[in-house]
Parts: C-alpha cells; structure tokens; sequence
C-alpha cells in the first residue's frame, strides 16, 4: 500500500440510478414474496422512495450482493439519516443531522499503526481505492432497544486490514475517530472520554459479514451517518459501529473502548447482540423497529441480530453472559 501522498478521489459519479433500482426490487418482492413482502413494500413505498437517494453528487459505483438481502424492507433514507447516535454533535437523535453537516471529510487520513508490517499514514482514497464497492442490506439494532434495516455501500473490512499485514502479535484491532472538537461541538462536553474508541478481536474484525461502510443507499455517506468511512459489525450492538474513522491500531491486548470506559456493567466489549442478557437498566428481548414513528413496529430481538449460523462458531466455549 502507497503513502499518503496525491488526494486524487477515487469514488467516481455513477450512472446506476438507484431510485430505479429500488423500483425494480419493489416489483421483484411483490412479484415473489408473500403478504409479509407486500406490507414491506407498503411501508417502503411510503415517503421512503421521495427522499430515496438519487444519481448525482456523492453516487457510488457498486454492485448488489444478493447474499445479504434481508426479507424486512429497509427503513426510508429519511429514517436512516435523521434518528442518529453520534455524541460528537450532541445526544438528541436529531442533533447530528443538524450539526454534521459542516464536518470537513476531504482531505482525511487514517492512521495505521501497531502490530502490523505496514503502518503509516494514508489518504482515504489510497485506503479506498483498491477495494470494490457492494451493497448489502443489514439489521441495525442499537443497544437502547430499537432497530433499523440499511443498505450499506462498503466493503469487507478484513480486505483492508490484510493489506497492512498483521503479525502474529495482532489479537486485536482497535479503531478511533476523529477528535476535533472544532468541528465536533460534542467533544467539548464530557458525556464520553474522546475520541471515541472501539475495537474487535481480529478474528471478529476478519469476518466476512465485517465490513467498512463508505455509502447507502448508493450514495456516499451522510455526515451523520460516519463520512468517510465507518465500520458496521452488524451482530454486534450499533455502538460497535464507529464513525469517521481516523486510526486502526493492531494490539496484542483488548483496546479499551468509549462505551465500556463509561458503563463497564453496561456496555461490555464484546456486545454481542442477545436478547438473553439484559441492559440492567431495560429488557434486550425485544426491539422496536423504526418505521417513521406511526410505523414502529416491535420485534423480538434475535441472537447475534439473526446472524448466528455465520458467526456464532467465533464464540464458541464462551460464556456470553459473562462476556457480554
Ligand atoms: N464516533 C461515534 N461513532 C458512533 C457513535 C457515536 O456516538 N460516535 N454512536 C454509535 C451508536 S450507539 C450507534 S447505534 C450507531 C448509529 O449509527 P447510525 O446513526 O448511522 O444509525 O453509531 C455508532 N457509532
Ligand atoms: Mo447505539
């Protein structure tokens, strides 16, 4: 992998249209789904497809990988880019739509680092440029009980993390966001230590449901959402999920992370989604799905976010309620 040196982009404008796109899937899941697909395809329908992304500025080129496609309909854009987690720019769910827009994302470096042969500093578009984009569609599920399904545009995280060739020391990866509390109006209050920090074993960060996320709905990431680039682990609770990442550091020991810093009996950090082991402070048993409000809808939470048959092997012979 080069240095950081030239800030060429690397996202090229599409002519994919994904509004067309999204109208054709609503054709395919009434054509070939049930009664279940059919009030999907109502409930996407709604206002969804006037503020679904269309082709223009920030269009990504990508591919659809049909391999993880759920049956739920995905929430609407707006749903997706207006009810954010994101204390850099406050604790309201409407705060970082409000106050993201502002956040500086060209240029942007990541720094690499730890137990790795390639470290160093790099351009996001020298981390970008190799990896092809793909959408997949994921559950969302916040650790405060509430759930949302998103089209993410991204690729395999393990992909990059190869490329700097972790040694055999690397047991851990851990992953920090920007501090700049210019920029970042939340990081002047202490609700959390800043930057924010997370982190995944390195066989959980190799997993190929792992990914980095750089768009959705096919287009580039909102601000709020994590520009330009953030990572989504999508068994684990959304705060796993960090935003504008500017540092991944290989570790032989367990990073420390913003959450479990906080609230260690609250948020641990393995935050495996499951519906057996409570927050003490409300029941993870169930959900409630996002749906503008008059559509919420509740939902019993599955194990690992209804991706067990792929990861539940990376835990096996643990006690997940003492891991949690
Ligand atoms: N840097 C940073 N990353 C973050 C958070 C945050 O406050 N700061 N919130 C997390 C939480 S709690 C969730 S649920 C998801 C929300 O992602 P979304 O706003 O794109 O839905 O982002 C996660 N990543
Ligand atoms: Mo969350």
């Amino acid at each position: 992998m080069r240095r950081a040196r030239n800030p060429s982009v690397t996202i090229v404008p599409s002519d994919i249209t994904p509004e067309a796109r999204y109208l054709s899937r609503r054709t395919l899941l009434a054509g070939g789904l049930g009664l279940a697909a059919l009030q999907a395809v109502g409930r996407f329908s709604r206002p969804a497809m006037a503020d679904t992304a269309a082709a223009g500025p920030g269009a990504l080129t990508f591919t659809r990988n049909a391999a993880f496609s759920p049956a739920e309909a995905p929430n609407s854009y707006r749903d997706i880019t207006t009810y954010n987690n994101y204390y850099e720019f406050g604790t309201d769910k409407s705060d970082p739509a409000e106050n993201a827009q502002g956040l500086r994302i060209r240029p942007w470096s990541v720094t690499v680092g730890g137990e790795a042969e390639v470290t160093g500093s790099f351009t996001i578009e020298d981390i970008l440029k190799p990896h092809p984009l793909e959408e997949r569609v994921y559950r969302l599920r916040c650790v405060e009980a509430w759930s949302m399904v998103v089209p993410w545009i991204g690729f395999p995280l393990g992909d990059l993390l190869k490329r700097f060739k972790p040694t055999s020391k690397a047991k851990f990866v851990e992953f920090k966001t920007l501090y700049d509390p210019k920029q970042m109006p939340g990081q002047r209050s202490s609700v959390l230590e800043w930057p924010y920090m997370e982190g995944l074993r390195i066989d959980e960060a190799m997993h190929p449901l792992a990914i980095m996320a750089v768009g959705l709905y096919g287009k580039a990431l909102p601000n709020q959402n994590g520009a330009p680039m953030r990572l989504i682990v999508p068994w684990k609770y959304g705060f796993k999920g960090i935003k504008a990442i500017v540092g991944i550091k290989f570790t032989e020991r367990m990073p420390r992370t913003a959450w479990a810093e906080a609230a260690p009996n609250e948020y641990g950090f393995y935050a495996n989604v499951n519906p057996a082991v409570d927050h003490p402070r409300w029941s993870q048993a169930s959900e409630r799905r996002l749906g503008g409000g008059l559509f919420d809808s509740r939902h019993p939470t599955l194990p690992f976010n209804g991706y067990a048959a792929e990861v539940a092997g990376l835990y096996s012979g643990m006690d997940l309620r003492r891991y949690f």
